[in-house]
């Protein structure tokens, strides 16, 4: 094993020499990530509980785990930002004062490893020696994060060899509860009362203490691959965005890419996945959470999904609506507080249309449909592997990346927003991303239905303030020819009838829009300009054995010019948040807006 002498990278071995001094564990483990470590370290967490293994006929070389109920969630009030100034952090952001947070954690975790191995995890971002790839460090106390972060990112020792005397993003992470000599370890040990994730942009460094779930704690994902980076995108002119990342081909055999941002509980990883119904017309992944995107010489924009990983949202997944991740997740797999069956094999709401007896529910408890809750957590995860995904786009793991010629932005819209249309320019474009917001689905914070603002689906995750964000999204637009640019669309798969039913039936359909959108691209899909943009006439919709309710599309395509001057209304009051920040573009496109619908 590598030893910290032996380390190449003295940055390197000075940070882990200060971490070990701080923290006081009882080992060191320099993860090389191959399989044989990561099965000795599944095997050391059956033993102490915190993995059930399944059924190795069922789910073969996959494995359930239980968090501490209080540790289910990314922690967004306990998120902070802490840029020199709050003013850089911006007004979305929580900040703290970067010396006053740094005393705050080095009391937290000086010793918080006592008792504890601390595991050394090297790791790309995107495919090794890509020239858009990152090189993080993350050091945690957690074994079950060791063998996330395996799946999520590309582990192990090739990421040293590469790295050399290079720089890299530092992330430490604590779940922040040392054992005491001789004292037996709980499942999920965890901090949640001291919980902090916390991001210090200038410095490119994440310390997280007290939460071993999601991204609290795979700190390679929110915490890196969009906070940090969007930051690191913004000083060096590229983007990292919340963004799925899809091709489409043609019946020609002809491929675009597409790329999507949508608020969380929009479905994002069902259309990364999803099978089209339009005979000829096909569907590749290239990721499903985060692009990083930069011009290449010919001026076009190339993305790259820097994770190697899919941790999806269990719930709702099925057969029907995403076949693709259910293959996925059939093998080679962590399941994350998700019900378990007699056979040892695992179910969530919405996985079958009938529920199988004698369940266990997410927190070890014998339930039954008649139980208030369900017998998965909501926000219940899989862990697995993109390789195992059978649309994995052929070129998911090119250095060079995919070029974009779509963005699309989406929310979860019963009125108002119609089901495609597409920006007049760039600049547009961006206020649309702007403009992004979403009605409430769970009832945990707020009102169902209440619209929450939430602009490029980033407001929990840019690490600057939102407003230069906005003035970053329009320089960009600066970088190349317009005619390379990729176009903008908004997407609403979300709108009801006056019968409060959806109307367009979604999923495999959406192929259908996609469609247009390539046609689009392609200078032949018709369109119809409107003060908010050009939409699809109904005839350039490719609507062929849809039996869709009379006037449906009609309802789907309407746009009303009373509820689109509200929602700028609603748009420009949000964007008085940022003050001097908002670029003046921003309010004269929603001005010009404006004077189309009153023209
Ligand atoms: O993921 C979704 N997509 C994108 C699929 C590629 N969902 C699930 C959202 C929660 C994660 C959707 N839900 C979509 C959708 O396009 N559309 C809807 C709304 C809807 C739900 C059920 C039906 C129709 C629409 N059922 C029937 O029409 C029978
Ligand atoms: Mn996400």
């Amino acid at each position: 094993m590598l030893r910290i002498e032996t380390l190449f990278n003295q940055q390197l071995k000075q940070w882990i020499e200060e971490v070990v001094e701080l923290c006081q564990p009882n080992r060191v483990h320099f993860c090389n990530g191959s399989e044989l470590e990561a099965a000795s370290l599944c095997k050391e967490m059956v033993k102490n509980g915190t993995f059930i293994p399944l059924n190795d006929e069922k789910r073969p070389n996959s494995f359930l785990a239980r968090s501490n109920p209080k540790d289910v969630a990314r922690v967004e009030d306990r998120t902070f930002i802490c840029s020199k100034t709050k003013e850089e952090a911006g007004p979305t952001n929580h900040w703290a004062d970067p010396n006053e947070m740094k005393e705050t954690l080095t009391k937290l975790f000086r010793g918080c490893m006592r008792g504890r191995t601390l595991y050394v995890i090297p790791y790309s971002m995107g495919p090794l020696g890509s020239s858009i790839s990152h090189i993080g460090i993350e050091i945690t106390d957690s074994p079950y994060i060791v063998v996330n972060m395996r799946i999520m990112t590309r582990m192990g020792e090739d990421v040293l060899a590469i790295l050399e005397d290079g720089p890299f993003i530092k992330g430490l992470h604590s779940v922040g509860s040392p054992l005491k000599i001789g004292e037996k370890d709980v499942p999920w040990p965890c901090r949640p009362e001291e919980t902090r994730i916390v991001h210090f942009p200038e410095e490119r460094s994440i310390w997280s203490f007290g939460s071993g779930y999601g991204g609290n704690a795979l700190l390679g994902k929110k915490c890196f691959a969009l906070r940090i980076a969007s930051r690191m995108g913004r000083d060096d002119g590229w983007m990292a965005e919340h963004m799925l990342i899809l091709g489409l081909t043609n019946p020609e055999g002809r491929k675009k890419y597409i790329a999507a941002a949508f608020p969380s509980a929009c479905g994002k990883t069902n259309l990364a996945m999803m099978q089209s119904v339009l005979p000829g017309w096909s569907i590749e992944t290239v990721g499903d959470d985060i692009a990083w995107m930069k011009f290449a010489d010919n001026g076009r924009l190339y993305a790259i999904n820097p994770e190697s990983g899919f941790f999806g949202v269990a719930p709702g997944t099925s057969e029907e609506s995403n076949p693709n991740a259910m293959v996925t997740c059939s093998r080679n797999s962590i399941f994350t507080n998700v019900a378990l069956t007699p056979d040892q094999d695992i179910w969530w709401e919405g996985m079958t249309k009938e529920t199988p007896p004698l369940l266990t529910n997410w927190l070890g408890q014998k339930w039954s449909p008649d139980s208030p809750n369900p017998a998965a957590h909501p926000n219940s995860r899989f862990t697995a592997p993109a390789n195992q995904c059978p649309v994995m786009d052929s070129n998911w793991e090119d250095p060079e990346g995919v070029p974009i010629s779509a963005l699309i932005f989406g929310g979860r819209r019963s009125t108002t927003t119609p089901l495609v249309f597409e920006a007049l320019d760039w600049n547009h474009g961006v206020l649309m991303g702007c403009m992004v917001n979403s009605e409430k689905t769970a009832a945990a914070t707020g009102k169902v239905g209440e619209l929450r603002h939430d602009p490029f689906a980033m407001l929990p995750f840019c690490g600057y303030n939102m407003g230069d964000y906005f003035a970053h999204w329009l320089y960009m637009g600066t970088k190349t020819t317009p005619d390379k640019l990729p176009r903008i669309y908004s997407v609403n798969w979300f709108r009801k009838g006056e019968d409060h039913e959806f109307l367009w039936p979604g999923f495999g359909q959406n192929v259908r829009i996609l469609k247009w959108i390539f046609e689009r691209i392609d200078g032949k899909g018709k369109g119809e300009e409107t003060p908010i943009g050009i939409l699809p006439s109904q005839a350039a919709l490719d609507l062929s054995g849809l039996n869709l309710h009379k006037n449906a599309m009609a309802s789907l395509l309407k746009v009303s010019k009373e509820e689109w001057l509200q929602e700028i209304k609603g748009a420009r009051k949000y964007f008085s948040l940022f003050g001097p920040h908002l670029p003046q573009e921003i309010s004269d496109q929603c001005t010009r807006i404006e004077r189309r619908l009153q023209g």
